[in-house]
Formats: C-alpha cells, sequence, structure tokens
C-alpha cells in the first residue's frame, strides 16, 4: 500500500468527500443555515419541554427567527442542563426512533448524555469522512484507530467516518499498547486515530520495544478530543515520523467532525456550517463578538434530529476566520482550541491556559513531554506546581533533576510570568494517559 498511498497523500490532488457543499459560495451557505436553523428552533421548541420553556421565558418563538443574525434573541445551553435533564429529557426523538446514545463523563457527577437517529448517524459518519478527506486520508488507507471505544464517542465516531470514507479500520480503542505498536507494525497502517496524549504514549512504548515508528508507513494522524499545542504538534510530528491533523469535536453537539484541519495549510479547522451555526462569544458579556475576535466558541446544531443544540455553551476559547483557505473550502475556520474557559487558572492574578505551560515545557531540551499541573492552596492564595519528566537516556542523578527543575521554573517565570514550584521526574514516573489526559491536578479543595 506504501507507494499509492504516499502518492495521494500529496495535498495538492485537491480530492475532496463533498465538494459542492465544501466549495459552496458563502451567500449559499448562509441561505442554507438559514433555513435548517428555522427547522431546528422549531423542533427544538416543539418537542422540547426544556427549550419550550426556555424560549417562552427569553419571550422567543422559532418563528422569529427572520436571518441568521436573529439567533442572538436566543436563549443559550448549558452543559447543566443536559445533567439536570439527565438521561434522555433533552432528546427530541422518541426511543423508538434513536439507534444510539453516547456520553461523556466530565469532571464531576452524572455524565452528559446524547443520542443519534440513524439520520444523525449517517450525517456524523459523513462529517468525519469529510473531515479525513480533508486532513489527507483516502480511500482504501488503513486506520488504526486507538480513540476508545464506549460512551465516549471518539472511538465509534472515527470508526464509522473512515468506514464511510472507504477506508479499511483497526478498531484498536485504546490501551494495551505494546499490542498497538505491534499492530502498526504488522499492519503497515498510513493513518492513526488517537488523543495527542495517547500518541505519545505509544511512541515512547514503542521506543522502549525497540520499535522506530517514523520508519513506518504511518503517515498522517488525527489527533483531538483534547487540547494540544502547536509545540506539541511538532513534537508528534517529530517522534511519530507523521503530519498531525487537528479535529474537533464534542459530544453535545455530535462527537469528533464538527471541524477538522485541511492538509493545506493547517491553520484553523474547517467548522461545517452546513450542519452548524458557529458563534463566538464574550463570555463575560454573552454578547457575539465579530468575526476574528476571541471568546467562548457557541454552536447550534441545523440538522440534528434526535438532539437538538441551541447555542451550545462549549467553553472553548477561539476565534473563527471567514478568509478564504488555499485548498477552495468555503467553510468559516475555527481556530485551534487552546483551552476551555473552565481550565483557565488564576495564579497570582495571571490568567494561565494549560497548554501554555506545555508550549514552554516542549521547548525545554533534555524534558520528556509528559506533565502534569498541580493547584494548590497555599494561605490565602492558589499557587501551581508543575511535574515535568526528564527525557529517556539523560543522567538524572538529583542534582541534574534540581538543575532541570530550575530551568523550567526560570522559563516559566520568563515566558508566562508567574512563579511556580517545579519538580523533576525520573523517566516514567508521571501518569501516562490512554485517553484524554489529565492535565490539572486540583489539589486546592483538599487543603
Ligand atoms: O472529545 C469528541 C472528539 C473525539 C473530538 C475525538 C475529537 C476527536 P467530548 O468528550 O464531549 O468529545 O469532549 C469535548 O474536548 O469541548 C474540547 O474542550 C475538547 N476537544 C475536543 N477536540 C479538541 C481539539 C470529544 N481538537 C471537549 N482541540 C471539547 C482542543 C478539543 N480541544
Amino acid at each position: 500500500m506504501g507507494s499509492t498511498a504516499r502518492q495521494m497523500s500529496d495535498a495538492g490532488d485537491g480530492f475532496m468527500f463533498d465538494r459542492e457543499v465544501e466549495t459552496m459560495s458563502r451567500a449559499g451557505i448562509q441561505g442554507l443555515q438559514t433555513e435548517r436553523l428555522k427547522w431546528s428552533l422549531a423542533r427544538a421548541y416543539d418537542n422540547v419541554p426544556h427549550f419550550k420553556r426556555k424560549f417562552d421565558e427569553a419571550g422567543v418563538k422559532p418563528g422569529h427567527l427572520k436571518t441568521l443574525k436573529d439567533i442572538k434573541h436566543f436563549p443559550f445551553t448549558v452543559k447543566t442542563d443536559l445533567r439536570d435533564n439527565y438521561p434522555f429529557g433533552m432528546f427530541a426523538s422518541p426511543q423508538s426512533e434513536l439507534r444510539r446514545v453516547h456520553g461523556s463523563s466530565g469532571t464531576t457527577g452524572k455524565p452528559t448524555i446524547v443520542g443519534y437517529t440513524q439520520g444523525d448517524l449517517d450525517r456524523w459518519a459523513g462529517l468525519v469522512a469529510r473531515s479525513m478527506a480533508a486532513g489527507g486520508a483516502r480511500p482504501g488507507d488503513l486506520v488504526h484507530n486507538a480513540y476508545g471505544y464506549g460512551l465516549f464517542t471518539g472511538g465509534l465516531g472515527a470508526h464509522y467516518g473512515a468506514e464511510r470514507l472507504g477506508c479499511v479500520v483497526v478498531p484498536v480503542s485504546g490501551g494495551g499498547t505494546e499490542r498497538q505498536v505491534i499492530l502498526l507494525q504488522d499492519f503497515g497502517a498510513r493513518i492513526l486515530c488517537s488523543t495527542p496524549s495517547y500518541a505519545l504514549n505509544i511512541a515512547e512504548v514503542a521506543r522502549k520495544m525497540g520499535v522506530d515508528l517514523t520508519t513506518l508507513p504511518l503517515e498522517r494522524a488525527f489527533f483531538g478530543a483534547e487540547p494540544w499545542s502547536d509545540a506539541m504538534r511538532g513534537e508528534l510530528e517529530r517522534q511519530l515520523g507523521l503530519r498531525a491533523i487537528d479535529i474537533y469535536g464534542l459530544s453535545e453537539i455530535m462527537g469528533p467532525g464538527v471541524a477538522c484541519e485541511c492538509d493545506s495549510v493547517q491553520v484553523g479547522l474547517h467548522g461545517w456550517e452546513d450542519n452548524f451555526l458557529f458563534e463566538i462569544i464574550d463570555p463575560e458579556t454573552l454578547e457575539p463578538l465579530p468575526m476574528g475576535e476571541s471568546g467562548e466558541l457557541v454552536i447550534t446544531t441545523l440538522t440534528k434530529e434526535a438532539l437538538p443544540m441551541i447555542r451550545y455553551r462549549t467553553r472553548d476559547i477561539t476565534r473563527l476566520t471567514d478568509e478564504p483557505c488555499a485548498c477552495g473550502r468555503s467553510h468559516v475556520r475555527i481556530l485551534r482550541v487552546t483551552g476551555r474557559d473552565d481550565d483557565m487558572l488564576i495564579i497570582r492574578g495571571v490568567n494561565i491556559y494549560p497548554s501554555q505551560v506545555e508550549s514552554v515545557l516542549v521547548s525545554v531540551p533534555n524534558l520528556a513531554p509528559h506533565y502534569q499541573i498541580i493547584l494548590r492552596h497555599d494561605g490565602m492564595m492558589d499557587t501551581m506546581g508543575v511535574d515535568v519528566e526528564i527525557a529517556p537516556d539523560i543522567p538524572c542523578a538529583d542534582s541534574d533533576l534540581t538543575a532541570l527543575a530550575g530551568e523550567v521554573r526560570q522559563r516559566i517565570k520568563a515566558i508566562i510570568g508567574v512563579t511556580c514550584a517545579v519538580v523533576a521526574k525520573r523517566p516514567g514516573e508521571l501518569p501516562r494517559s490512554e485517553g484524554k489526559a489529565v492535565r490539572v491536578l486540583d489539589q486546592r479543595k483538599k487543603i
């Protein structure tokens, strides 16, 4: 498969899964969105008591929407709305019309449960296929899918999307990392799907097994489900010998494939506007922000039957751009999601996202790309500790670890502007991820 796959990996081949929709004019997209938005608002209002109550309280009816801008009069939906209506209270379809449920565990309490009709599943597979094609996957490719299968949308979402594109899926799921390495070697997959943190774990285990992943046919990876910095992209591309494509999504809206980078420029992820309406709001005032400004991403579904979502506050902080993309796709781009507003740390008055710490760490020589941020409450204020790990095969006497920790502390102070306690650990001492990495350990409540 190597040579054909390599020829097709050239971004210049112009392949698109849904060319007509992907290259539609802006006016065409907006017309389609308006028509679909009216349908989606009516579906939510007529079938979900929660939406009817919220719309009534806000004094709006689906019929009030005349243009896309009118969306600003409709109420937001937040994660706790799903929790409060656990498990199926937000569904707009009767159980007889559902074909699957998924869930997202979150950090506390009950999971949020989401549902799909057959039509929803078909559209989802189509959007993941479109995303993977945009990122350079091609029919016939072998796809090693290491996203977890189960309630999490990553595994089955990537699985059916890759099949829809015409790929051959190896449904490995997460975990059993040595076996992952053996299968990558034996089957020669061209595409890897996993969280970025799990891919690092796979690369590390491969090295210990004496396998150099950069010599395998692996050429592309679809990384998502957690924030990862551009610095980490470089590290992943180097360690795995592939091109790393960013794929975004969330279960409340669908799962993976809400947006994906194209192969051409890797600046921003095309958000599939025929199925979703994207807004950026100021998370404080809740007012919509103009194109290009940074704020919280809010998404309204336009085609979802089982679980229409109206103005869902993702908590993800990003920007939109409608500048034309070199690939020819006309859909708006969502700039890389570098953090969630509920992940933002305020340490001695400085706002910090874990991904900023990640970017600093990746630039420090002799450091493995594994880390954990620990928040403590010390006296009157919050403090941040960062646990890092020395790279393998580097001398690691106590004095080496102390020197490394000192260097990391200095760089964080110089670049982010905050003083933190850094502990350097020996290889393998920090926990490894098999799915979404736990980057922040909050010990503040326990003290
Ligand atoms: O993580 C869906 C997914 C699976 C996306 C596989 C991509 C690949 P949830 O478990 O509901 O769904 O988590 C959604 O994860 O709101 C973001 O905060 C974060 N997230 C997802 N993709 C990215 C990404 C899946 N590419 C939450 N970059 C979202 C940054 C991401 N954060």
